[in-house]
């Protein structure tokens, strides 16, 4: 995509509808704003049977970056929205087949959602131009929820007066157990903690060998509910668990540092940690299967051999 001949078309039902060049939107009020995206299948793999859509993600489908762009809402607000809005749809460039129906890929948001403060029209991420692989010339940020809400490469926004019914809403991104189950929409992240795994791999099962003493166990905790308020870490497979220490927060919705002090001797261990949020969600043993291999987040588990 050439950036200096794009441009963005704010329509549908709407008092003014726009066009604005890339020029015209880093014009505009600037936000950096922290946010860690995850995609909806992170951890699909993991689940048994292994549900046959889409990536095999294992634990790897997840980052935090500054993403700086214009907010959102100041820019429908201009367009006027009319009283029977209900959804913004937004619409990528990219075009393709899935399920047999080639469609483009648009994702909706409902009004009241859309409206946040918080959502931005981004243009940069890590003070560097978007990268073609992440969405330039635009992409929309939506903190807090899974990866697929965040379109890349934005062509048009459209406000619409009756539910959005594309491939992407309807079809994909649904948690069901059945291909006639119509499920529920997925939306935000459920809360999730990941370690670093400490020592080496052995390289076919990915299991860890580390030298006895004391050792500091870092990692990663994020919700799209709720700010992270606690993470526990257990060396027994998810027996006993202990605090682990939260670094400050970036953001509301970016991933939290935390750190476990172990003085490990020598034996096997199956090292665990869990995030509970701020609206009282805590990861579980094992995870929904559901069709999609969507919103796995069971406890992760890294066995170690500690010598
Ligand atoms: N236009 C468009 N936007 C998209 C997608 C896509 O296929 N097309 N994939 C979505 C999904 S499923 C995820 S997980 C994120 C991935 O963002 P990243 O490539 O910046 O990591 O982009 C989202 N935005
Ligand atoms: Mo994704």
């Amino acid at each position: 995509m050439d950036g200096s001949t794009w441009s963005l078309r704010v329509g549908g039902r709407v008092e003014r509808p726009l066009e604005l060049t890339l020029a015209e939107l880093q014009a505009r009020p600037a936000e950096t704003h922290a946010v860690t995206l995850e995609c909806a299948g992170n951890g699909r793999a993991l689940l048994s049977p292994r549900p046959p859509a889409s990536q095999p993600w294992l634990s790897e489908a997840v980052g935090t970056a500054e993403w700086t762009g214009t907010p959102l809402a100041p820019l429908l607000d201009e367009a006027g929205l009319h009283p029977d809005a209900l959804e913004v749809v937004f619409t990528g460039l990219d075009r393709g087949v899935q399920g047999g129906v080639e469609h483009t890929y648009e994702r909706s948001l409902p009004v009241a959602e859309a409206l946040r403060d918080d959502i931005l029209l981004a243009y940069a991420v890590n003070a560097q131009p978007l990268p073609p692989q992440h969405g330039y010339p635009l992409r929309l940020i939506v903190p807090g929820w899974y990866g697929m809400t965040h379109v890349k490469w934005l062509a048009g926004i459209s406000v619409v007066d009756e539910p959005f019914r594309g491939w992407q809403q309807e079809e994909a991104y649904r948690f069901h157990v059945a291909e006639n189950d119509p499920g529920t929409p997925v939306t935000r992240m459920l809360p999730r903690a990941l370690l670093a795994p400490p020592g080496i791999p052995d390289f076919l099962t990915r299991s860890r060998y580390l030298d006895a003493g004391p050792c500091t166990i870092a990692g990663r905790a994020w919700s799209g509910w709720g700010a992270v308020e606690r993470v526990e870490l257990s060396i027994d497979g998810g027996e006993r668990w202990t605090d682990a220490v939260l670094d400050e927060p970036l953001a509301e919705f970016a991933w939290r540092g935390w750190t476990h002090a172990w003085d490990s001797s020598p034996g096997e261990y199956t090292l665990c940690c869990r995030a509970t949020d701020t609206a009282g969600n805590v990861q579980p043993t094992e995870a929904e299967w559901n069709l999609g291999g969507y919103c796995n987040n069971a406890v992760q588990r890294v066995h170690v051999t500690v010598a």
